[in-house]
C-alpha cells in the first residue's frame, strides 16, 4: 500500500525512485517488522496476562517446565500483526504470490488460534481435533497448490540441488506436492516449539536463506548466472521473508529465555506454513530439508520414538521430540537452545551453498 503510494509519485520527488528496488523495501519491511513487535509486545503480555491466556503444562513432560505454567502463550498473533502488516505496506501487492503467500500464511494462523483459543480460553484441553485440524491444513494448501497449477506462468517441474538442470515434472501432482511440503512445515514447526527461542531461531535462519533465494530466483540475471529456476515475480516475497525474520527477532526479545511468552500454534502452524509455501515458489522444495535441517531432525525424532514404541516396545529416546531427550539427560535448557541454533546456522550455510555448488 505505502509502496504503490510512495512509488507513484516518483516522477515528482525523484528521490522515491528507490522504492523500485526490492532490496531496499525488503530493509524497510525488516525495520518496519521489528519496530512493531517491540512497540505491541510488552501491551501483547499485559492484554494475555489479564485476560489469563496462560499456557497450561502437561505434568509427564520435563520437571523444568512446571514453572512454567502461566506464561502468556498465543504471542504468535505479534509475529502475524507485524509482518503481515509490514508486507501489505512494502511489498507490490499486485502480485499474486504475495497473495498465495500472505493467504496460507494467514490461514493456517486461523486453524492455529481456533486450537489455542479452544485450549486456554474455552478449557478444552483437546483444542480442535487433531484430524478436523489435519483436515483445514490439506485444505489450504491443496488450495495454493491449485492455484500454482493453473497459473499460466507457474511451472510445475520439481528441481533437485546440486545437479544442473535436474528436474521432474510432477504435472497434477504438483498440487499434492505442494501441500505436503506446506503442511508438513507447520507441523515441524509446531514439533519443535518446545523450549524458550527454540523454534524462532530455526525459523529466523530459514527466512533469511528462503528470503536470499527468492531475491536471487526472481532476478533473471541472477538465476541464470546461478543456474536455478527462474520465477518471474518471486523476488517480491524476499520482502515477506524479511518481514517475517525480524518480526521473528522482535518475538524473540519477549521469548528468550525465560520467556515472558510463547508463540502457541497460531504463531508456530503459520510460521512453518510461510516457509513451506516460499520453499514451492521459489523452487527450492528439497533444499528445505538441509534450511529447516532442525525441523527435520526433530521431526524424524518422533517418528522414529513413535515408530520403535509400537514395533519392539522400547524407546529410542529418553523422550521426543528430540529437545525433551537433552532435557532429560541434564543439559541446561538455554545451552540447547542456543546450540540448536548453532546447528540452524549451518544448515542455512549449506543450503546457501547448493545455490553455487551444481
Ligand atoms: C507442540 N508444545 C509444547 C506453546 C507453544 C506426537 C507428539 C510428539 C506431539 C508433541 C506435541 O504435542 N507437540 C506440539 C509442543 C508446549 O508449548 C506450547 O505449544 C505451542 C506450540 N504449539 O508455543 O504454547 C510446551 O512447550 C514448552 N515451551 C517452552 N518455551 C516455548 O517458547 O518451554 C514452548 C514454547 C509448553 C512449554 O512447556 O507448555 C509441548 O511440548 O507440549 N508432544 C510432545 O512434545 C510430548 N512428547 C511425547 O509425548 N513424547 C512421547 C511420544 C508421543 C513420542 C515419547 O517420547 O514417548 C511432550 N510434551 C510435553 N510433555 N509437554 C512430552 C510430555
Amino acid at each position: 500500500m505505502l509502496y504503490s503510494f510512495l512509488y507513484s509519485m516518483r516522477d515528482s520527488y525523484g528521490v522515491l525512485n528507490v522504492f523500485r528496488y526490492i532490496s531496499f523495501r525488503a530493509v524497510l519491511a525488516a525495520l518496519t517488522a521489528l519496530l512493531v513487535s517491540f512497540l505491541i509486545g510488552p501491551w501483547l503480555i499485559r492484554r494475555l496476562t489479564d485476560r489469563q491466556i496462560g499456557q497450561q503444562i502437561r505434568e509427564d513432560g520435563p520437571s523444568g517446565h512446571l514453572s512454567k505454567a502461566g506464561t502468556p502463550t498465543m504471542g504468535g498473533t505479534l509475529i502475524l500483526f507485524s509482518m503481515i502488516l509490514a508486507t501489505l505496506l512494502l511489498a507490490d501487492l499486485s502480485n499474486p504470490y504475495v497473495w498465495v503467500v500472505l493467504m496460507v500464511t494467514i490461514g493456517f494462523g486461523a486453524v492455529g488460534f481456533a486450537d489455542d483459543y479452544q485450549k486456554l480460553a474455552l478449557g478444552n484441553s483437546r483444542g480442535v481435533p487433531g484430524k478436523t485440524r489435519l483436515a483445514c491444513e490439506f485444505a489450504i494448501g491443496l488450495s495454493a497448490g491449485a492455484f500454482l497449477f493453473w497459473h499460466p506462468d507457474f511451472d510445475t517441474r520439481l528441481y533437485f540441488p546440486f545437479f544442473k538442470n535436474a528436474s521432474i515434472d510432477l504435472g497434477p501432482l504438483y498440487i499434492a506436492m505442494a501441500a505436503v511440503v506446506v503442511v508438513g512445515a507447520a507441523n515441524a514447526v509446531n514439533l519443535t516449539d518446545g523450549l524458550d527461542g527454540l523454534a524462532i531461531g530455526p525459523v529466523m535462519t530459514t527466512a533469511f536463506t528462503y528470503g536470499v533465494f527468492a531475491y536471487v530466483a526472481g532476478n533473471l540475471r541472477y538465476a541464470e548466472y546461478l543456474q536455478i529456476p527462474y520465477v518471474a515475480g518471486v523476488g517480491e516475497l524476499s520482502i515477506f521473508a524479511a518481514a517475517l525474520l525480524c518480526a521473528g527477532l522482535g518475538f524473540l526479545w519477549f521469548n528468550a529465555y525465560p520467556a515472558m511468552m510463547f508463540m502457541g500454534d497460531v504463531g508456530a502452524l503459520p510460521l512453518g506454513a510461510a516457509i513451506g509455501i516460499v520453499a514451492v515458489l521459489t523452487k527450492h522444495e528439497i533444499v528445505l530439508l538441509v534450511a529447516g535441517g532442525v525441523f527435520v531432525v526433530e521431526t524424524l525424532s518422533v517418528i522414529l520414538q513413535v515408530g520403535s514404541f509400537k514395533l519392539r516396545r522400547k524407546r529410542i529416546f529418553r523422550m521426543a521430540p528430540i529437545h525433551h531427550h537433552f532435557e532429560l539427560l541434564g543439559w541446561p535448557e538455554p545451552q540447547i537452545i542456543v546450540r540448536f541454533w548453532i546447528v540452524s546456522i549451518i544448515c542455512a550455510l549449506v543450503a546457501l551453498s547448493t545455490l553455487k555448488l551444481r
